[in-house]
């Protein structure tokens, strides 16, 4: 992706049918993916989410924004049609002034924007069990909303995103190619992942003998893609749309967990500091099951714990693909930053393992 200019955001901004002067514009948030921008109005009354689109991971901005718009229209009228607000409860696109869903720039980067949610909270770590619980409700709630939502229609906006096996493909070829002569210095990292291989294909090989159900997933449940109203303290809206395709709930528990059922930061790079909380996870369970529960089978339940773990090997290998690839797909801020990533991801996964069958109990009981 190229360097984004100040000319080139002006006229990003200037694109969008804001239906206000603008002013000041700001970098916001803290996603891996995208460059996200806060855009004022100019006399401070509100505010616009802007968001150049990584092209380099999503390289049909067309097809991608096609998802989203149907995606948040469905979203809206089930919304309406609970009496909730739906202004405030699923993502709202601003189109451009020509009255398209995203503007290329000069230099053939997509944009497009949202409206702000504003009042809430976004957290980039678990700070109370509370929190965490309405998540888990947020993204079961989710998945119940799109329930009823014409899967075929959704373009695969990545192809095979959670396909274990095939990042371990990626992993192996990114372990032989090294390119930047790392492998050998991670060489415990590499020997960790490879003595799970077998482990990648348990929930493809449950999806393929027809034991869990295809359905239409967020497969990026981190805990800051769900925004926390501020007064109430409930899960409200559900963001980062980009990777909503067919998939498993599997993925949805499994991602949510890896990412919040611990105290440590996702690159903390103290690994005496991170530890799986068997305690998070049940929280998380008892509040995902709470609004997706009804519609699951006993074996789409068992496959969460599987979810848990394997989103957390896929990410970890993720991670370290791309640190012996260079660092090309995560945004880093420090060099170490992905083997650090990686490292915390393996780390989880061994509490996991040593709490495996706990883990099933709790799942059970709910
Ligand atoms: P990425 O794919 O890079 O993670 P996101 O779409 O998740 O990008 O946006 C990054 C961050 O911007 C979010 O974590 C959240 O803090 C903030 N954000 C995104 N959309 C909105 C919105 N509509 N209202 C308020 N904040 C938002
Ligand atoms: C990325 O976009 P963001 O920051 O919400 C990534 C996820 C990873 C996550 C790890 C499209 O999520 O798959 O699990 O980083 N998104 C994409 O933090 O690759
Ligand atoms: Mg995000």
């Amino acid at each position: 992706m190229k360097k984004i200019t100040e000319e080139i955001l002006h006229q990003a901004a200037q694109a969008f049918d804001f239906a206000c002067e603008t002013g000041e514009i700001a970098r916001y948030g803290e996603g891996h993916i995208n460059d996200t921008f806060v855009v004022w109005a100019a006399d401070k009354s509100k505010r616009f989410i802007l968001q150049r689109i990584n092209t380099d991971t999503f390289k049909k901005p067309d097809e991608l924004m096609e998802n989203i718009c149907k995606v948040t229209d469905f979203l809206r009228k089930i919304i309406e049609k609970n009496g909730g607000d739906p202004e405030r409860e699923t993502l709202n696109v601003i189109p451009t002034v020509d009255g398209a869903p995203f503007y290329t720039d000069a230099d053939g980067g997509a944009w497009r924007a949202y409206k702000f949610v504003e009042n809430t909270i976004c957290l980039q770590k678990v700070e109370n069990e509370n929190d965490f619980y309405t998540v888990a409700e947020t993204f079961g709630n989710f998945q119940n909303q799109l329930a009823a939502f014409p899967a075929a229609s959704l373009h695969e906006t990545i192809a095979k995103f959670h396909d274990t096996p095939n990042r371990y493909r990626n992993f192996e070829k990114a372990v032989s190619e090294d390119a930047m002569g790392r492998a050998e210095d991670v060489a415990a990292e590499i020997d960790f992942v490879r003595t799970r291989e077998a482990d990648c294909h348990v929930l493809v090989d449950m999806l393929a003998k027809g034991e869990i159900p295809l359905r239409v997933t967020h497969n990026d449940t981190k805990l800051n893609n769900v925004l926390i109203d501020e007064t109430s303290k409930k899960g409200i809206c559900v963001i980062d749309l980009d990777t909503v395709m067919p998939g498993l709930t599997a993925y949805d528990f499994g991602d949510s967990i890896r990412f919040g059922a611990n105290d440590c930061a996702e690159d903390e790079p103290d690994q005496s500091k991170v530890h799986f909380s068997l305690h998070l996870f049940e929280v998380f369970t008892k509040g995902f099951l709470s609004t997706a529960g009804a519609a699951m089978s006993e074996q789409e339940k068992i496959s969460l714990v599987w979810g848990a773990k394997l989103m957390t090997l896929e990410c970890g290998m993720r991670f370290l693909t791309d640190y012996l690839e260079g660092n090309h797909y995560f945004h880093i801020s420090r060099p170490d930053q992905n083997l650090d990533r990686a490292r915390t991801q393996f780390t989880l996964v061994k509490g996991m393992e040593a709490q495996f069958d706990s883990m099933m109990d709790i799942v059970k009981k709910f």
